[in-house]
């Protein structure tokens, strides 16, 4: 068997073991994006969760002797849930950005490329490949986007025709030379909206994202969101999927044949009282398994907080006082004093007063003397 004839055995195959989408690659340099990444960093755009090393990121001969071909693979993911539970007054919910929904992506496309190194192997026994997915020092993006998965929209993502952006990349580089695909064109065409709607204008210009501004980012930081973000962050407890849902490319994409991302409704859509109560064991073996879980419970417990402001959920208001006086964790000690400015009564005034006396931290007394003020007006 040729290059060729492998190249159409290895798609049937990528879509016999529930890959959506296969493209290829060459993995000559990166250079755009090497000027993209080195502009994130001056301006200071970038998240930090990428690999830091740009050259890595952007020369695949770096990550792989002989390489040849990057693979990449589009994997779908649902954007509607059955059976969504009400939020309501006393069982207020937050939500888990689609991206969380159903098992960790991260192992679903592993597994893939995994099974397709396998197959590649059996053919092309002396094959050198390398796989990743999302924590690789690779741009998934770049890599889709030149290897035709999908364009390179406005609001970040990539866009495929099929699925929409609801889809998840990775990656296999290989020292296989295949046929390369052919990119798409851009389909945004004179369309804004994705910058019009974010909440935070975090989306600078079509294809720029401030990470330091973008929700899906502060819903995964471990310090205290910046107060003009607070009341921006409504009831997502992780990621944010606005600029997605308000794309016209996205009407009517609901992809829910990946078994493995159905959402349990009750896990992305939960109780924001029920979760301040988690330790991190039990919060492991409730949500260990979604990628949304993988900064532990702290971010989410804090967010559950803000959550509850956003509802206005007084009912919440003896919970968060005892967070305040007794949590150990100054990031939660800080939010609740925040919230008990926010949610205002006699006894949240009480209790801010009280651990004004108490409380040690620098930053959470400046919350509490901030909520104190407020509560004066
Ligand atoms: C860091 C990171 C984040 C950061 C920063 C996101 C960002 N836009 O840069 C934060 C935490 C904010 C984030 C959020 C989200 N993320 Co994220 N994230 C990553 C990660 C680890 C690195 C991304 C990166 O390097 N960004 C730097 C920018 C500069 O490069 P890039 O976007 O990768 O590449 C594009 C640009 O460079 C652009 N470009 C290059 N040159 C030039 C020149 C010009 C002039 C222009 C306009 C553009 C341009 O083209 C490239 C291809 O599109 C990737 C995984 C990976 N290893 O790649 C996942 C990844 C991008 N995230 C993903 C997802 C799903 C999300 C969220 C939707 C999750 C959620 N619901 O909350 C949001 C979307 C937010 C958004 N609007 O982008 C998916 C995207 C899938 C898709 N269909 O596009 C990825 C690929 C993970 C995966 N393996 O599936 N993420
Ligand atoms: S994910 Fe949310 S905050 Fe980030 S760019 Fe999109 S709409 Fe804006
Ligand atoms: S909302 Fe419009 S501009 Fe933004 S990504 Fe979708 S099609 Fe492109």
């Amino acid at each position: 068997m040729n290059v060729r004839e492998f190249q159409s055995e290895l798609i049937r195959y990528a879509h016999s073991i529930g890959i959506d989408k296969i493209g290829f690659a060459r993995a000559t340099p990166f250079p755009d994006l090497k000027q993209r990444l080195l502009i994130q960093q001056q301006l200071n755009y970038a998240s930090g969760f990428e690999e830091p090393d740009i050259e890595k990121r952007t020369e695949p001969l770096l990550l792989l002797d002989g390489v040849q071909t990057i693979i990449s693979i589009a994997i779908a993911y649902p954007s509607r849930m059955k059976g969504a539970p009400q939020s309501k007054k006393r069982e207020r919910r937050g939500i888990f950005a689609r991206a969380s929904w159903g098992m960790d992506y991260h192992t679903v496309l592993r597994e893939k490329l995994a099974q397709l190194e396998a197959f590649i192997l059996v053919h092309i026994p002396d094959a050198k490949l390398k796989s990743m997915v999302d924590t690789g020092e690779l741009s998934d993006r770049a890599v889709a986007e030149r290897a035709g998965i999908g364009w390179s929209a406005k609001n970040c993502s990539i866009i495929t025709p099929e699925f929409g952006s609801y889809v998840y990349l990775g990656e296999m580089l290989t020292t296989i030379p295949f046929e390369p695909s052919i990119p798409m064109e851009d389909e945004c065409g004179d369309c804004r909206l994705c910058l019009d709607v974010c909440p935070t204008g975090a989306l600078i210009e079509g294809g720029q994202l401030n990470a330091q501004r973008c929700i899906a980012f502060i819903t995964q930081t471990k310090t205290l969101v910046p107060l003009e973000y607070r009341a921006k962050i409504g009831n997502r407890i992780y990621g944010c999927d606005t600029c997605q849902t308000v794309c016209p490319k996205n009407k009517g994409k609901h992809s829910d044949h990946q078994q493995a991302f159905t959402p349990d409704p009750d896990l992305v859509k939960p109780l924001l009282l029920p979760l301040l109560e988690h330790t991190n064991r039990t919060f492991k073996e409730t949500y260990g398994h979604m990628s949304g879980a993988w900064r532990g419970k702290n971010p989410i417990q804090r967010n559950a907080i803000i959550a509850l402001v956003h509802f206005k959920e007084r009912e919440a208001i003896p919970k968060i006082i005892s967070i305040l006086h007794q949590d150990p964790r100054p990031v939660m000690r800080g939010t609740a004093a925040w919230a008990l400015g926010e949610l205002f009564s006699d006894e949240a005034n009480l209790a801010l007063k009280q651990q004004l006396e108490n409380e040690q931290e620098q930053a959470v007394l400046l919350e509490i003397q901030a909520a104190l003020t407020k509560g004066e007006k």
